[in-house]
């Protein structure tokens, strides 16, 4: 199973708003093919490992034990349900670690296999497994992309200082945080932070993909001068309460936010309906201050410097349980989750 978790990591940053799965094929407690989500809509990870069996080998499929991160679907989705490719394979012997929280499949799929007269046996290693579907299962029950929060401050707890720009993190950090973006869909900043570091918002220092970029500018401030708005083929959200007409271009989707209700909640909507499932939410303070205030977040990720800046924006404040700690060189990196 911890091997099925391995390969399910390969996926994330490709399969988001889909599950992260490994599976893995075992005959006679030797392995006999593996596989995992390698991409949103292409096919289960339990259908790579029955494909990666070589044809001389095809026959010890059914003498096999399957082990997969998570239940098998029994759903039509965009590939066919893996319960019936389990069931025509001839497969006697399934382990899994945990249900998946689709509703659509939640223990439907091991009854499926069950009725079958298969052997399931579920929850091994179930806190990780539930802990590698974590944004998933965020997505599924909450129905809002899953949230997570970067930012820098100096050892004094400040953010940075008004209409400046202050570099704070040490510049090995740069590649921890372009890792970070890579696992994400979509990256949101605010206007001022916009205007203040004029960032790219793209994955340069790390191997992966860039993200979706969300700009929030409720007061249509920005221009399309600014890097954010680069049209390098990838999409940009803009939202904003006003019709600006300086970023009317055909790679930026406008969205005007109704009075009517929050700003963050209706940036969430849209995210959530164009299938964004993991959002990093890159600043600035006033934003995220903002989205801790209304606690819809999900994780915190905060990088403490050893910088002296000692006035200007004070860092937000968050309170949550400690999930890690890690130095990059004088760095400290803090992931802080949420609690309920
Ligand atoms: C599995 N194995 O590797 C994954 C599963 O649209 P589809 O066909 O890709 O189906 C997506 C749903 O399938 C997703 O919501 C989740 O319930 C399940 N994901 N299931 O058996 C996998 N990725
Ligand atoms: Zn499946």
């Amino acid at each position: 199973m911890s091997r099925c978790f391995d390969l399910a990591r390969r996926g994330i940053g490709h399969v988001s708003p889909n599950p992260p799965v490994g599976a893995v094929l075992v005959y006679q407690n030797r392995i006999l093919s593996e596989g995992f989500h390698k991409r949103y809509g292409g096919p289960h990870a339990e259908v790579e490992a029955v494909n990666n069996v070589p044809a001389e080998k095809r026959h010890l499929i059914p003498l096999s034990t399957l082990y997969v991160s998570l239940e098998p679907c029994c759903i039509t989705g965009k590939t066919p349900p893996c319960t019936d490719l389990i069931i025509r394979e001839g497969i006697r012997d399934v382990r899994i670690s945990t249900w998946d929280p689709n509703p659509a499949v939640s223990g439907t799929g091991l009854d499926r296999l069950r009725e079958k007269g298969i052997q399931v046996t579920a929850g091994i290693l179930e806190s990780e497994g539930r802990e590698l579907i974590r944004p998933f299962t965020t997505n599924i029950v909450m129905h809002r992309p899953y949230i997570l929060l970067k930012w820098a401050q100096s050892r004094f707890g400040y953010a940075g200082t008004t209409g400046e720009q202050v570099w704070l993190s040490e510049p090995d950090t740069k590649v921890w945080s372009h890792s970070q973006r890579a696992s994400a869909d979509a990256i949101l900043v605010g206007a001022r932070t916009i205007e203040t570091d004029n960032p790219s918002l793209t994955v340069r220092d790390f191997p992966g993909r860039s993200p979706l970029r969300v700009i929030y500018d409720p007061n249509g401030r920005l221009h399309t001068r600014y890097h954010a708005f680069n049209d390098d083929g990838l999409s940009i959200y803009y939202f904003s309460r006003i019709n600006n007409p300086s970023l009317t271009k055909s790679h930026i989707k406008t969205y005007l936010l109704s009075p009517d209700e929050d700003d963050f909640q209706q940036i969430l909507k849209v995210l959530f309906e164009n299938r964004i499932g993991i959002l990093l939410v890159e600043g600035g303070p006033s934003l995220q201050k903002k989205i801790i205030e209304t606690d819809m977040w999900d994780e915190s990720w905060v990088i403490q410097t050893q910088h002296h800046l000692a006035k200007g924006i004070a860092a937000p404040d968050v309170m949550g349980r400690l999930i890690t700690k890690e130095w990059v060189g004088t760095d400290r990196i803090v992931g802080i989750r949420r609690i309920g």
